[in-house]
């Protein structure tokens, strides 16, 4: 007998919540024993690839120099450090299950590879963790989102040197060996698949190199970040064997700009690049179709003996991602056919698609061809851990925010992960970016909101940081209170 039903909604225990990470939160910077960290030196531009992927050591040394200098509040975040009770019990309000937030390496071990770790630093995600059990929120915990210790990157070149990984699983060993016990759900780099942009993902300034050298540099730093999450992968399993680590990719689901053949391929060639680290950290070894790419760039990864192994042995428990656009390969642009740079991708317009203000091409139901993309592939649970709008929103007298547009924008791609999940993809949850206003990673800046809950604050780090919640905090409290079945 064969039944032929479907799954018509979420399963009960599906994880709706909302993610973020420290350096765009946290603030505090150099409180309790905190040391600086990459992204809270880098300036953006505007987008991704812009001046923050071409740091060069004498940015980063004016940094050191004069911390305080900067104007724009990255490394104040949101004050995280000192409202996290307020904004959890906000996340609460909305019927949070589950919050992702990373743990900053640099607050831990201020240059990366300390004596012995920051108790405080310790203590303040305890206190976290506490605050999340409170009202029985799930934590899913990034070790590494985009921010390297700085002192690291000054002794190392961050992650093109393999000494690194020593450090880093020093880091990881005792945050797992003191959080692993009581939290199910980590992952171990943001977006890995970004590493071949800069030293955002790196921590290695290359900018002084040319374009070949530096794919060798960055493929060469991601082969540390692959050894240095088998590692974490295997601690984490040996210290709590029901915990699951997952990888973490940022995608963009890619199409071929028309049925040529010739963009089918293109696109297959260009997918792959970002296909390449789930292949890795899943199914435990480099691809095949890796080798004449490497070979055709020039590019040797050096592989110390028993990484191999290595990888093999410990591949991650699930595929986590974050969902924001797509872009298209084109094999034969026509002249006024423009390349786009849109958060990590590169790719041409796609005229069937509307794009936000800061121009990310808006596309739900490419999220439903993602996840079922995925699942087809991999055949691991899927976990979506960001998801939504950068706007300008507007605070009106009577203090409300009118994000009609987010709601829309939330509520497209939830109906589209509906539709996945009845297709048969196993979903453990969706983790919209972000619960409360932080600051933007890409540009550095507060005018680029994505919260709920709308942050007084702005670009200058001006502002009393109260936090008010806008329309979509009681659309998306609705939605998990019905989960999801009315959207
Ligand atoms: C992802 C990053 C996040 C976040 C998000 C939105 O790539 O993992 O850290 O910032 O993009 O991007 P932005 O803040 O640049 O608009």
């Amino acid at each position: 007998m064969y039944a032929t039903d479907y799954p018509r909604g979420f399963p009960a225990d599906f994880m709706w919540g909302g993610a973020s990470a420290a350096a765009q939160i946290e603030g505090a910077w150099n409180i309790d024993g905190k040391g600086l960290s990459g992204a809270e030196c880098i300036v953006g531009g505007g987008q991704h690839n812009s001046t923050q992927d071409n740091v060069t050591l004498a940015e980063l040394k004016a940094a050191l120099a004069n911390p305080s200098a900067q104007k724009y509040p990255k490394r104040h975040g949101n004050d995280f450090y000192h409202h996290y009770r307020e904004d959890i019990r906000l996340m609460a309000k909305m019927g949070f299950r589950a919050f992702r937030f990373s743990i900053s390496w640099s607050r831990i071990f201020p240059h990366g590879d300390d004596e012995h770790p920051n108790e405080a630093g310790l203590q303040f995600y305890d206190r976290i963790l506490d605050e999340l059990a409170k009202y029985d929120i799930e934590p899913v915990i990034t070790l590494f989102h985009y921010d390297t210790p700085v002192a690291l990157t000054m002794k190392y070149n961050g992650w093109a040197s393999c000494r690194i990984v020593k450090a880093a699983t020093r880091y990881t060993a005792v945050v797992l060996k003191h959080f692993g016990r009581r939290v199910k759900y980590w992952m171990t780099f943001n977006e890995i698949n970004t590493g071949t942009t800069g030293f955002h993902a790196t921590g290695a300034i290359d900018s002084d190199l040319t374009p070949n050298q530096q794919l060798q540099l960055r493929f060469q730093a991601l082969h540390h970040q692959f050894v240095a999450s088998a590692l974490a992968t295997k601690q984490l399993h040996e210290i709590n064997p029901g915990a699951k680590m997952g990888c973490m990719v940022g995608r963009d689901q890619t199409y071929p700009a028309t049925p040529n053949p010739d963009d089918a391929l293109l696109a297959q060639k260009e997918d792959r690049l970002n296909l390449f680290y789930p292949d890795v950290q899943i199914r435990g070894e480099y691809p095949e179709y890796m080798n004449r790419y490497f070979a055709e760039h020039h590019i040797k990864i050096e592989m110390a003996p028993g990484d191999q192994e290595l990888l093999r042995e410990n591949t991650v428990d699930y595929l986590s991602f974050s969902y924001y656009t797509s872009r298209v390969s084109n094999s034969r642009p026509a002249k006024n056919d423009k390349k786009i740079t849109v958060n990590m991708a590169r790719g041409f317009n796609n005229p069937y698609l509307k794009g936000t203000p800061w121009g990310w091409l808006i596309d739900p139901k490419g999220l439903r061809v993602t996840l079922n993309e995925f699942w087809d592939r991999y055949r691991v649970p899927l976990f979506i851990v960001e998801n939504g709008l950068g706007a300008a929103d507007e605070l009106t007298e009577d203090l409300q925010v009118h994000d009609d547009y987010r709601i829309e924008y939330l509520q497209n791609h939830i109906r589209q992960m509906k539709e996945a999940v009845a297709d048969g993809v196993n979903l453990l949850g969706y983790l919209m970016w972000a619960p409360i206003d932080l600051v933007s990673f890409s540009t550095s800046e507060m005018a680029k909101r994505y919260g709920l809950v709308y942050v007084d604050l702005d670009n200058e780090g001006r502002g009393t940081m109260k936090r008010i919640p806008k329309d979509s905090f009681y659309w998306y409290r609705h939605v998990i209170a019905a989960n999801g079945n009315e959207i």
